[in-house]
């Protein structure tokens, strides 16, 4: 018990510490002269700049004032191994690189070896629930004479491909859920005055990673990106690198332990090395000026360009040749260069017109050029305006998968595909469900002038009661803005899916969504919202949680979970006044299965029960916007009907591998004919 005490002391200790270097204040809660409340520090301790002060503020007092009790007990009741697991669950103080897909990298995509963890090995803690520096991740060799020593070996061990999860790529792995340690070696030539990344564009679930045998960094989280500064301990030459991911689900973890999805697992986006200088431009934001109202003549860029390490008054240039704006700022105290710039020409980016214009940003030595649309987002009263005009969505939904080749989506033919069918669909929007993608989809979706909803993981019931699940969700919120919001075409970030409603997912989702509001004050938010009882065929939503939203996305699926499809008719929905998406609805069809409308199943009774959502939905009239569940069928464990559903949720308006349901044509002409609702 002492020693928990003195751990305890020692935990409450570093984080008085971070929080005071983060507030400004001292570790007895005095505001420092000089340190603002917004704060951004840079190097391995230093924020990423999208965490508020306040927001820290809370997770801070939260975990040391209310957290404390219940891991006293639970030390207590568990012994002191598992006390310090809480703790170092997340480190919300690293760097984050943006526009990545837009340098010079070397890429360290290819043939990784690998060895499986599985249960019980558990090579990747210790014996008192440590991450083990020790083991595999030294990448040592077995002596084949002499002295005893080590039992793996990654130098002849086989190969999987990064990116891609391990699932579908062997088949032995298809069902493993757990610990796949990852090796591969890569040559460097570090030069003074340059630093290096490793940036992985996600691994799911949590990753440890060690270069040259020291730990660089550990992160949770399956779907967003994370960079590990590796500039100390690179060498010239020969390199390595070790990652254990772990695709364990967790409790505590976000998504929480059920989903409707397949939980693939591994190095499941790009990995590559980032060399910049030793002051570089970690993160810019460049977006059309968001007045109080919108202004077509408004021609006003603005945003910031942050260096990393910079002296103050290093001078930054955003130049955007084509729309006729440059100008020039320098750096404040904090490596933040504000700026706005009137363009003499500017087209603003819509569906009809998805323009992109270069932009070039220079800091000091740095320098990178980046594809940015200009555009607009707001909502009037239950209109979405873009642009100053009202919108109507014609979207679908998709998960991340792969379509014909199956497995997580990661490439460029990948995207292009899922743009090529929504695009054959005539839809203008796709709810990216329900994680962040693949950066490629929102280039994709920027290219094609498909708007999007970007979704972090809450999914259903995540442990809402949980001060470090919060710290969590804040910072997956916070990569999921910061990697994309230079993305003309996302124009809603999601909090949540499905939530229940009681007060304390009330509060914790309510104050996610200020956060996202501090992170981004240009764009909508919106979750996807349970839909409510029948009463008779009054359906009426007040979730408390619509007070906190720009716009209501309403799931439902009347006619396959619920009542029978003719029963849609006569529905009447009740909402806030707020635009409405129908975020989900559909029936499920396995693709060739035909039988009578009665059937389930088939794919005539698919259309069926959407003919019958199609009545219901042309009654809605602050109506924005329908997206269908789902574009593709899906991979689900949980789906084991044989023969129908054998591993997929079939509620696809194309099967898995690319075959489309008659459902398809159905949207596709009623989003060609513009027929489900009006944009005012
Ligand atoms: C839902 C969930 C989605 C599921 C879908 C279904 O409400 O939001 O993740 O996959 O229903 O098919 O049941």
């Amino acid at each position: 018990m002492q020693d928990i005490v003195v751990e305890i002391d020692a935990e409450i200790s570093k984080l008085q510490q971070v929080k005071a270097l983060l507030t400004g204040t001292s570790a007895t809660g005095k505001r420092k002269p000089g340190r603002p409340a917004n704060v951004s520090l840079a190097g391995k301790a230093r924020t990423r700049r999208t965490l508020s002060a306040e927001a820290l503020e809370r997770i801070l007092s939260l975990r040391i004032s209310k957290f404390l009790p219940v891991v006293l007990k639970s030390a207590v009741l568990l012994g002191s191994s598992l006390l310090v697991l809480p703790f170092c669950a997340q480190e919300p103080l690293q760097i984050l690189l943006v526009g990545v897909d837009r340098r010079t990298v070397t890429s360290l995509d290819g043939d990784w070896h690998y060895l499986v963890d599985a249960p019980p090995a558990g090579a990747l803690y210790t014996g008192s629930g440590q991450i083990n520096d020790h083991g595999y991740a030294l990448n040592t060799h077995p002596n084949l004479m002499g002295r005893h020593n080590q039992e793996y070996d990654f130098a002849t061990a086989p190969t999987i491909r990064v990116p891609g999860d391990w699932n579908t790529q062997v088949p032995q792995l298809f069902n493993f859920e757990g610990v796949l340690w990852y090796q591969r070696d890569f040559d460097a030539h570090p030069q003074p005055g340059t630093r290096t990344f490793l940036h992985i564009g996600a691994a799911n679930y949590r990753s440890h990673v060690w270069v040259n045998q020291k730990r660089v960094c550990d992160h949770e989280g399956g779907y967003t990106p994370f960079d590990c500064e590796v500039t100390a301990v690179l060498h010239p030459g020969s390199n390595f690198v070790v990652i254990a991911v772990d695709s364990t689900r967790l409790q505590d973890g976000i998504p929480s332990l059920s989903i409707d999805w397949f939980n693939y697992g591994g190095l499941t986006r790009d990995v590559s090395l980032v060399t910049v200088p030793q002051s570089f431009i970690d993160d810019y934001d460049v977006h059309l000026a968001h007045g109080a109202s919108f202004d077509p003549g408004n021609t006003e860029l603005t945003g910031y360009v942050h260096v990393l390490d910079a002296p103050v008054g290093t001078v930054v240039t955003v130049d955007i040749p084509e729309a006729g704006a440059k100008t020039t700022v320098k750096t404040d105290a904090e490596g933040n260069a504000p700026f706005s710039v009137k363009a003499s020409k500017l087209v603003l980016w819509s569906p009809d017109s998805p323009k992109l214009y270069k932009v070039h940003l220079a800091a000091g030595e740095d320098s990178l050029t980046d594809d940015i649309g200009f555009r607009d987002i707001r909502v009037d009263g239950t209109r979405i305006l873009l642009n100053g005009k009202a919108i109507f969505l014609e979207g679908a939904n998709m998960h991340a998968e792969a379509p014909v080749r199956g497995g997580r989506a990661y490439s460029q033919e990948d995207a292009d595909r899922i743009f090529g069918y929504l695009k054959e669909m005539h839809a203008n929007f796709v709810r990216l469900a329900h994680y962040p993608h693949d950066e490629r989809m929102e280039r994709t979706a920027d290219r094609d002038g498909i708007m999007v909803w970007s979704e972090i993981p809450n999914w259903q019931r995540i442990s809402f009661d949980k001060p470090e699940v919060y710290a969590k969700d804040i910072v997956m919120l916070g990569e999921m803005i910061r990697r994309d919001r230079n993305k003309a075409s996302v124009i809603l970030w999601s909090i949540s899916n499905e939530t229940p409603n009681n007060p304390t997912r009330t509060k914790f989702l309510s104050d996610m969504v200020a956060e996202a509001r501090k992170l981004d004050g240009t764009r909508l938010i919106t979750s996807a919202i349970i839909a409510p009882p029948a009463n008779g065929t009054e359906m009426v939503q007040n979730d408390p949680l619509c007070d906190a939203l720009d716009v209501i996305g309403q799931n439902e699926y009347v006619g396959w979970y619920d009542m029978t499809p003719e029963q849609a008719d006569s529905i009447h929905w009740t909402f806030p006044q707020k635009p409405v998406l129908m975020s989900e609805f559909g029936a499920e069809a396995k693709f060739g299965n035909h039988g009578p409308v009665g059937q389930r199943w088939t794919e005539e009774q698919q259309v069926y029960v959407l003919e019958h959502q199609f009545v219901m939905l042309r009654n809605i009239p602050q109506l924005r916007g329908t997206i269908p569940w789902i574009l593709m069928d899906f991979r689900s464990p949980g789906r084991n009907i044989p023969k129908l559903q054998d591993g997929y949720n079939r509620k696809g308006l194309i099967s898995e591998k690319g075959e489309k349901k008659q459902a398809f044509a159905l949207f596709q002409n009623a989003y060609a004919e513009h027929s489900l609702g009006k944009a005012e």
